[in-house]
């Protein structure tokens, strides 16, 4: 059949949509500053008018629903937060991801959801453990990095220095994009190397987007005058010394995963801002085709389909809702569309999917390929889920990891054990921590990668689901989902270890060791089952 003027408008809208689109997370190990990037994104792209907004946003709600304590103790990101916005015609989805590796199973599940990722670091420290280990998620997905070198503003690294130790310790070639002038007291802004032109501090306001001062070339005599002929004699050899011991910018080689444009700045004096996010419209890959079970799905198709990465309960207090975040993959979708739910088989009515504004949200009358929306739901949405237009698939790559710790939760009021239960199953379900159930003796046992986790959690449960909690030491230490070719081979393991087994919230079974020594001796003696330490989430 010919395609109709009609449907070959679509098309276009289609492709236009996604070509305009860039979804990407911000990822660092904690306090380079990806919060503060955050914020300054939105304000200079106008989504918000003064810096301190999305905080304010945050302490206002904190305010209602204290479950962010440890946010606002601690002054970290505990969880992975979206932001949506639009400039100069391109729409950006930004995901803010927690550093700290406590709660980095949510960063490696955001990682899923985006096309590439903004790899911040602070100048004084350089390449830190958790940046390094996110670096290596993102290297396996042949995700393209863009680097933001932040807190110019302070007494930091040689510039060089940091350059070659990217370049060292990622094995990643680096293209400089900006080339900073002082630093500390002394730093006055940045050279662009792709427009060649100084783009200069102004002094100012902390919490507006700053008015940039430019001087156009290199050679002229106004950047003498502007910063002193010190300075700009020691830009001039610097610009030089760049250029000849760096590659060049490469499309081809960003995109492979090869090489990072690398940008300097200060997101706390709002310096740098406009370059990184001109530089991540102009080149920051547009949605990129999704890998499901049975074939790739590219943006460009037709029929609606997309993927839940992170569930999040009790956003707003006041309405008790789950929202299901989800990764848009391809076609055009609309308020009220029917998807179909492949893990129930069943069809949902999604009447009030939401975009993620700066300061708020709003319902989603149309989104694209690339974009993230909410949907709230009463839990029938899981992390990995798939929806489509009625295609049976299953997006690949959205894992869940065996637990580093585990816990018994007890409610201090054992009349409140049935309230625990939901609250852990929900809680799981959200990838708070990881749930099971012993079949002997129907104790929950906790599991998480890192102990805040268990302030965080043990917090919600009981400022969400009003049951205060203790947790318990017990005597197994180590989870590993159970799994083999032949059901039977699982069940017969089961039956002769039931006081070892539990389920996770899903259903599917774990051993529970005490420790490497009993997890080796079970994996001998029963050959035919696999011990998994990660799992796919989808199902
Ligand atoms: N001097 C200076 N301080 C900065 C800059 N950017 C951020 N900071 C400060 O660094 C601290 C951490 O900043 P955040 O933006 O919360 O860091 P983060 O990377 O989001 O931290 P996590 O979410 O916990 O991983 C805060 O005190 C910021 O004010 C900067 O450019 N210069
Ligand atoms: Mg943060």
């Amino acid at each position: 059949m010919r395609p109709t003027i009609d449907s070959r408008a679509a098309m276009n809208t289609l492709a236009e949509a996604v070509s305009r689109r860039r979804t990407f997370a911000i990822i660092s190990h904690p306090d380079a500053g990806k919060t503060t990037l955050t914020e300054k994104l939105l304000l200079y792209a106008g989504a918000i008018q003064l810096a301190g907004a999305v905080k304010a946003r945050g302490e206002a709600r904190r305010a209602r629903s204290d479950w962010m304590k440890v946010e606002r103790e601690r002054g970290i990101s505990v969880s992975a937060s979206v932001m949506t916005f639009e400039h100069e015609g391109n729409t950006f989805n930004l995901l803010d991801t927690p550093g700290h590796e406590d709660f980095s199973e949510d960063t490696y599940r955001t990682l899923t959801a985006v096309d590439s990722a903004v790899m911040v670091l602070d100048a004084a420290k350089g390449i830190e453990a958790q940046t390094r280990k996110l670096f290596e998620v993102c290297r396996l997905r042949d995700m393209p990095i863009t680097s933001f070198i932040n807190k110019l503003d302070r007494d930091v690294r040689d510039p060089f220095d940091l350059l070659d130790e990217i370049a060292d310790t990622l094995q990643l070639e680096v293209a400089p994009m900006t080339w900073p002038v002082g630093m500390g007291s002394s730093f006055q802004g940045s050279y662009d190397l792709i427009l060649d032109r100084l783009v200069l501090v102004a002094p100012g306001d902390r919490q507006r987007r700053a008015t940039e001062r430019i001087v156009p070339g290199l050679d002229s005599m106004e950047i003498d005058q502007a910063i002193g002929d010190g300075p700009a004699d020691r830009l001039r050899e610097e610009v030089e010394m760049v250029r000849e011991l760096c590659p060049p910018f490469d499309a081809a080689a960003f995109l492979a995963g090869n090489r990072t444009p690398v940008y300097f700045g200060s997101a706390l004096r709002s310096f740098g801002i406009g370059a990184l996010l001109d530089g991540l419209a102009r080149h920051a890959p547009a949605p990129r085709p999704q890998q499901a079970a049975e074939r790739t799905v590219a943006p460009g198709e037709d029929p609606v389909t997309g993927f839940v990465f992170k569930i999040q309960a009790n956003m707003d207090p006041k309405h008790r809702d789950r929202i299901a975040f989800v990764r848009l993959c391809s076609g055009r979708f609309h308020r009220g569309i029917r998807l179909f739910h492949p893990r129930s088989g069943r069809t949902l009515n999604i009447h009030n999917p939401v975009l993620f504004l700066a300061q708020d949200r709003e319902l989603a009358e149309e989104a694209w390929p690339g974009d993230i929306i909410g949907i709230p739901n009463h839990g029938n949405l899981r992390i990995g889920d798939a929806l489509s237009a009625g295609e049976p698939i299953r997006f690949v790559g959205v894992p869940s990891f065996a637990p580093e710790l585990l816990r018994r939760v007890r409610p201090e009021d054992p009349l409140r054990a049935k309230h625990l239960g939901r609250a852990l199953l929900q809680l799981a379900e959200e990838g708070v921590a990881q749930v099971f159930r012993t079949r002997e003796g129907n104790d929950w046992i906790v599991g998480v990668a890192g102990t805040l986790q268990f302030d965080v959690l043990a917090d919600r449960i009981r400022t969400e689901y009003e049951v205060p909690v203790r947790f318990e030491s017990t005597a197994m230490s180590l989870a590993r989902w159970i799994e083999a070719d032949d059901e039977r081979a699982v069940r017969d393991f089961v039956r002769r270890n039931e006081a070892k087994i539990a389920h996770d919230h899903n259903g599917a079974p774990l051993f529970l060791a005490a420790n490497r020594y009993w997890l080796d001796r079970a994996a001998e003696n029963a050959p035919n089952v696999r011990f998994l330490s990660t799992r796919e989430q989808a199902v």
